[in-house]
């Protein structure tokens, strides 16, 4: 199994853009090209279904040695045993996270600013998100950060900082320069033609 500390590409299987039936393929195809780390992402499901979708994807991620992440819903990275959970700001502190996750679940924590990430790191959480860099519309209501914190965040976090939020292949190449060495990408992965060759030339550029 891949570890969180050297996962250089995040990809989200969100369900804004993937319908449920097509969540194993996806799934499968984000792995294929390479995705290290993979989070099951469903704001308008409920927690029944997303333990259902999350079944399902658990042999696949597995079979390619990625870890599973759930988004927001403890009890559902509870009962199936996922590598991941994933909080927000607004939802339970990294500690209890882990109370209902258990030691072998790794915890991470979105934020939205330096302060953000600095208070995430002093909580306990194993990786952060940091973003959204750019305005997106798989987070709509956010104001973007931008690229000038990059570096800065590196500077003040040692954790696994995944940089998130409209990165995609013609964006690459600045977000890297702001000093990003790990990214998160959600659309530009879900929405592209061919999904595997797209993850699996982003993935080259990283490393
Ligand atoms: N958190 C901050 S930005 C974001 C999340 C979940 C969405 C990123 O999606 P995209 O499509 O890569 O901009
Ligand atoms: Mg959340």
């Amino acid at each position: 199994m891949k570890r969180i500390q050297d996962a250089r590409l995040y990809g989200i299987v969100d369900l804004g853009y993937v319908t449920a039936a097509n969540v194993e393929s996806m799934t499968d195809q984000l792995c294929l090209g390479g995705a290290d780390v993979i989070q099951l992402r469903a704001k308008k499901l409920e927690a029944q279904e997303i333990e259902r979708l999350a079944r399902l994807m658990l042999p696949i991620t597995r079979s390619h040695g990625v870890p599973l992440v759930i988004n927001d819903h403890l009890e559902v990275a509870a009962a199936i045993g996922s590598e991941g959970i994933h909080v927000g700001q607004d939802d339970d502190a990294v500690a209890k996270a882990r109370a209902v996750v258990g030691s072998a679940c790794f915890v991470g924590k979105s934020t939205h600013s330096l302060a953000q990430a600095v208070a995430a790191q002093a909580e306990g959480a194993d990786y952060i998100g940091f973003g959204p860099l750019y305005a997106t519309g798989t987070k709509p209501d956010y104001v973007p950060v931008g690229l000038s914190d990059i570096a800065e965040v590196h500077r003040r976090v040692t954790l696994p900082i995944f940089c998130i939020g409209g990165v995609n292949a013609s964006r690459l190449d600045e977000v890297i320069a702001a000093g990003a060495h790990r990214v998160v990408v959600v659309s530009a992965f879900l929405l592209a033609n061919d999904v595997t060759a797209e993850v699996s030339a982003l993935k080259k550029r990283l490393v």
